[in-house]
């Protein structure tokens, strides 16, 4: 493959450049829909921008470099013409709009047409093209979510609380998944109760779905090796899925060997199984290489036909209708202000463990040396270790922020920014939940086998060897007294507080003092 390059030179003036972003990698695209195989030109670019605006894991950068290479073959095969634009190719002015304005100096289109791009960022440049490309640019919405943007905003308006559960049945309505007629199937919209068995570390687990590099990443995974060596994260092994049929085999293989048990342990960890029954299918979705909608039908498919119980089929269902299109939807509410919002007022800057991995502390220790190896942690490492630990210690929730944005193979920041700022930080002072996701270490010992490995005692909770997040939860509710008191979810833990002796309470925020005193 040439590096900068134009594959065939249509005798036919253009009439659209069509920019495809390296996560809207489905053929489906709403920047397709409406395009001229004869007339219309693609225009697929591998930019220092998006690859540096965040220092990006460096299997994150090679998956969607490799992804959007063979998306580009694809796009071909099926008679469009593409321009790409590799990354290291002379010419690369490194950003979009670099690209976009080359473009159309080259090709002199009659207009720019993209879909809606993922990020305020990409968007708020793209809002300036006009005047500066001198051409009109269409950006069409992204029909592969559910619930448009206006969508959204229309069901948030006038609610006084953006509850997820509400938001979760609407989209159960609309698109009929797991309904009887009217109803929920199984008489309730939520089987969540049944979803928190912690596992037992003699229990069969599968291993995800796991793809050989081909040529193209192999040539992708040298650039990554040479031109990211600076970059957070293991570049090998790579595993991952980079074309739509190898992540549709890694849905097959999920549904096969680990849907059934999703539900079951959707809440555990385990320190020698690091996807347990979870999907790792969040960067195939996001990219483009799986449509949400479709995953979700097979799971309901799967279900029907008796190879998964209600409580798996939900529980997973719930996750891509429910908190996937909720968190986006509130992303483009919230979004500019949203990502300096600090309810905390933490300004604690990041420990250097959270890249190094270098703690005593087992579970985070584990969580984030599986995060460097794979660019991948389950749902309740990221929101009870990493996450529950920055915000007990009172880490500055931008950093934190850009920490999650930068390690996940997962990661774009309409997903990752009201997960990390409002799920796992509080940070927006509760628009996502009622009360902080804050916990000792005895929820981490009950849904884990961490503790056990762990140079701290979870069952101490002041003096030397306590388990650091015993003194932390303490002194972080009374560090953050005025603001949470007065939550009513919060009554019986300050209640719990208020008995203890004054000793007690001493020795509870002189052991967090401690701990927070060594964090660097
Ligand atoms: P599974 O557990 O198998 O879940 C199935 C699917 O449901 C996922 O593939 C994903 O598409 C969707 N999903 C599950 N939970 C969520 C959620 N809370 N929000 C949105 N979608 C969800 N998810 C991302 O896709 N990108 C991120 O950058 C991201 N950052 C996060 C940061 C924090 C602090 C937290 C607490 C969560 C974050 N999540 C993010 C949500 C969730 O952790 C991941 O989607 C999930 O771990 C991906 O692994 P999986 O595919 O094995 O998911
Ligand atoms: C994440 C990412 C990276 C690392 N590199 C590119 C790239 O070189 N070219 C591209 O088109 N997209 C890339 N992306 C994804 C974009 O960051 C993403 O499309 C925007 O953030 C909008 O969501
Ligand atoms: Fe984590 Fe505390 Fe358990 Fe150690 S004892 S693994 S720090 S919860």
């Amino acid at each position: 493959m040439r590096k900068g390059f134009t594959v065939r030179h249509s005798p036919v003036k253009t009439r659209s450049l069509i920019l495809i972003l390296g996560d809207q990698l489905s053929p489906a695209i709403s920047s397709l829909k409406a395009a001229d195989r004869q007339c219309d030109r693609l225009l697929m670019v591998e930019v220092a921008e998006e690859a540096t605006y965040v220092r990006h894991h460096r299997k994150k950068i090679a998956f969607l470099f490799s992804a959007m290479r063979h998306h580009a073959a694809a796009l071909r095969d099926a008679g469009w013409q593409v321009d790409y634009l590799q990354f290291d190719a002379a010419e690369n002015t490194g950003s979009f709009t670099g690209e976009v304005a080359r473009a159309v100096r080259r090709l002199r289109p009659q207009r720019v047409v993209v879909t809606e791009p993922g990020e305020w960022r990409v968007r708020a440049a793209m809002d300036r093209w006009p005047a500066e490309l001198g051409l009109p640019v269409e950006i069409l919405d992204d029909v592969r979510f559910l619930c448009s943007r206006a969508a959204f905003a229309d069901w948030a308006a006038g609610r006084k609380q953006l509850r997820m559960e509400f938001f979760y049945r609407e989209m159960r309505r609309k698109t009929g998944l797991l309904m009887d007629g009217e109803q929920p199937e199984g008489g309730k919209w939520n089987f969540d109760a049944q979803n928190r068995k912690p596992a037992k570390a003699d229990l069969f687990i599968p291993q995800p779905h796991r793809v050989e590099p081909d040529a193209i990443t192999k040539e992708v995974l040298t650039l990554v090796g040479a031109r990211f060596g600076d970059h957070f994260g293991d570049l090998t092994p790579f595993w991952f899925a980079v074309t739509a049929s190898e992540a549709e085999a890694a849905l097959d293989h999920f549904i096969e060997r680990a849907l059934p048990s999703f539900g079951d342990y959707q809440d555990a960890m385990l320190a020698d199984q690091r996807f347990l029954y979870h999907s790792v299918l969040s960067l195939y979705i996001n990219a483009g290489l799986l449509d949400p909608l479709a995953v979700c039908r097979r799971v309901e498919a799967a279900y029907r036909a008796g190879q998964a119980p209600l409580n798996a089929a939900e529980g997973f269902i719930r996750q891509i209708i429910g908190w996937r299109e909720y968190v986006r939807g509130l992303y483009w509410l919230k979004m500019p202000g949203y990502v300096e919002e600090n309810f905390f007022a933490a300004d604690r800057p990041l420990p250097d463990f959270y890249w190094t991995a270098d703690t005593q502390m087992a579970c985070l220790k584990a969580a984030i040396t599986q995060t460097r190896e794979e660019a991948y942690a389950h749902h309740i490492q990221r929101l009870m270790v990493t996450g529950n630990f920055a915000m007990l210690a009172g880490i500055n929730p931008k950093q934190v922020h850009e920490w999650y944005l930068a390690v996940y193979a997962d990661a774009y920041e309409w997903v990752e920014l009201p997960n990390t700022l409002g799920m796992s930080q509080f940070a927006d002072g509760g628009l996502l939940g009622s009360k902080p996701y804050a916990a000792s270490g005895n929820y981490i010992n009950r849904m884990s086998d961490y503790c056990g490995r762990c140079p701290y005692d979870v069952k101490q909770k002041t003096g030397e060897r306590a388990c650091p997040f015993n003194p932390l939860y303490w002194d972080f509710l009374v560090r953050n007294e005025d603001r949470l008191r007065g939550n009513p979810r919060l009554a019986q833990v300050y209640r719990t507080w208020d008995r203890m002796s004054e000793e007690k309470q001493r020795d509870y925020r002189e052991s967090a003092a401690g701990i927070l005193a060594k964090l660097k």
